[in-house]
Parts: C-alpha cells; structure tokens; sequence
C-alpha cells in the first residue's frame, strides 16, 4: 500500500480550513464502509470539527457496538459543508445519491474519495484510491498516522471491523502482511477484538438461521464446479429475515469441496441480485459479473437483473427393473 502524499497534502489542506464535515458511506452499508466513516467521524471530533455522516440506508443491527453508530442518519446529503468524505464506494451509484445529487460526482464540490474497489474512476475532487489495501479502513489507517490525526481506542474499533469484515476475520486472500500488521498497531491502539468478533461474527438471530437454513437446503454444486443456492422473496417473508442477513452466507456455500466459486441469487423488489465468491487464485469472480453487467474485487463481486426466480424441475427416466 502506497500513499499519494501529493494528494494527502492537499486534502489536509482542505480538512485543516474546514469546520462542518459531511460523511457519506456507500448504501447498504457494511463494516467497512461504516468503520471508515466512524473512524474520520471520531478523528475529526477529537479534532474539534463538526462531522456528519448520511446514509441512503440505515446501518444493520450488528453494527450497533461501533463507537458513534447512532451519528450514522439516513437521510439526503446537502451541500453546505466545507469538504464532504465519500468511502468505500467504487462507483458513484453506490452512495445511492448519484442521480438524486449528480454535484457531488461532477469535481466542482470538495469531495474527498477514498476507496480500495479497482473499479473506482476517480469522481472526487481529491482521490485516495489503493485497490491493494484489503479494506478501506486500511488506507483510513495509514492517512490518519501519516497525518498526525488522533486515533484513539473509539476510531481503533471502527477501523478494525472494516478490516474484519472485508478479509473475512483475516482469512481471504486480500489478507496481507500489511493487514494483519495493522490489525496487530490497531489492537495496540485499544481496538475491542474481542465485543467486535462476538458481534459480527458469533452472534445469528434466529431469523437469520432460518433463512441460511433455506440457503443450504437449495444448494446445489454443478459439474462446472459453480456452486449455487437462491433465496427467493417468500424465503425472506418466510423467515421474517431482512436482506441484510444474508450477508455472510455465500463464503458458507462456497466452502462446498470442488467448489470453484460461489453463486447466490437473491429475489429482491423485481430484481435478481447475485452474489459471487471465489477461494481460487485462478479465478476472476469480477470478470464473471462483469459479464452479465456487474463488478467489484477479483475474490467477492456481484451483479443485479432485471428479473424474478423461477424453479426448474427436470424428470428423467432412469432404468429399473
Ligand atoms: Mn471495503
């Protein structure tokens, strides 16, 4: 991981003169993108600074241990602010405001982007952009030290369940020397491992166990190798879990033997979204989804149709006597 110090040099420029922050985290947001958030949000308060963060979506309720989660607002950004973070979001239409406020794409607001997609071009007017890092929370690391900005235990929390969740509690492939070393300074800074992994990675609602319990029940591995489970709408209404509990289960599937990656389909608002996963240092699960509109990291990407589920029952006639 390499920093621009070029471009950090102007962003502390840019974060020194200014007062009212506002802090925008991608839509549907996960550990990381909230860590990143809640750590800038923790920094700049200790700073003196008046921060804000808005989200098109409510955090889940797994996230509510973080330091600061209750600052998180769903609502609509405005302008008024004198620079505007924008994190963890590797295309514009994941903040779920880029067509409701096209400005904050367009350079002539002081948007700050940092992020860790390869798929990131740039929109902001300063960009922090490292597809090496694992997480986001990682390139919010090294900024704030090089910087000098305070860390303290509170943001060292928020920054290790980025950290956590986008490697998988440092088992994916993306979990490099540089990660578990600054999983290791974070620790050292006061980080809570221990309520962080029994909050996100120990804790299933029942809810939640009913509707995984759907997901293995359909999956299914085929000859390609690809292993497959959907969830349609009426296992979500079954169940009476949300969308957001689904998150998680396609690293399971994928621990299928054989499995070259993972596949779910997820029937959601007339659309079907698909979830891909791969273990295999040969496969480009981006590339797949990249095929049928999609994106995201070589290792976890995904992409959404138009469309509904539909089951497929095939008869054959098999000997006998
Ligand atoms: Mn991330």
């Amino acid at each position: 991981m390499k920093l621009d110090l070029e471009e950090l040099k102007k962003i502390d420029a840019l974060i020194q003169r200014s007062d009212r922050i506002l802090i925008i985290p991608h839509r549907q947001p996960d550990g990381d993108t909230l860590g990143s958030a809640l750590g800038f949000y923790q920094s700049f308060s200790l700073m003196g600074k008046h921060p804000e963060i808005v989200c098109k979506d409510v955090p889940a309720e797994v996230f509510s241990f973080m330091p600061n989660i209750e600052h998180v607002k769903k609502g609509e950004p405005r302008f008024d602010y004198d620079a505007i973070l924008v994190l963890d979001a590797g295309a514009t239409h994941l903040t779920g405001f880029h067509e409701t406020h096209p400005a904050l794409f367009d350079k002539s607001l002081e948007v700050i982007n940092i992020d860790h997609h390869p798929s990131n071009n740039f929109y902001g007017r300063y960009n922090i952009v490292d597809s090496t890092a694992a997480s986001a929370t990682m390139i919010v690391y090294r900024m704030l030290g090089h910087l000098g900005y305070p860390l303290d235990r509170h943001a060292a929390t928020c920054l290790l369940t980025g950290l956590y969740t986008d490697t998988g509690s440092l088992q994916h492939s993306n979990t490099t020397s540089e990660a578990l070393r600054i999983a290791a300074e974070l620790l050292a800074k006061g980080a809570n491992l221990r309520h962080l992994s029994k909050e996100v990675f120990n804790t299933t609602k029942i809810s939640t166990m009913r509707l995984w319990g759907r997901i293995f029940k359909n999956t299914v591995q085929k000859s390609d190798g690809v292993t497959m489970s959907v969830v349609t709408a009426k296992d979500f209404l079954d169940t009476g879990a949300g969308f957001d509990e689904i998150a998680g289960a396609v690293d399971f599937v994928n621990s299928v033997p054989g499995s070259e990656y993972s596949v779910i389909l997820t029937e959601r608002d007339g659309k079907v979204k698909a979830s891909l996963r791969t273990l295999k240092d040969e496969v480009d699960v981006a590339e797949v989804a990249s095929e049928f509109g999609g994106g995201g990291h070589t290792k976890a990407a995904g992409f959404t149709l138009p469309g509904r589920l539909e089951k497929e029952i095939r008869w054959k006639v098999v000997s006998g006597k």
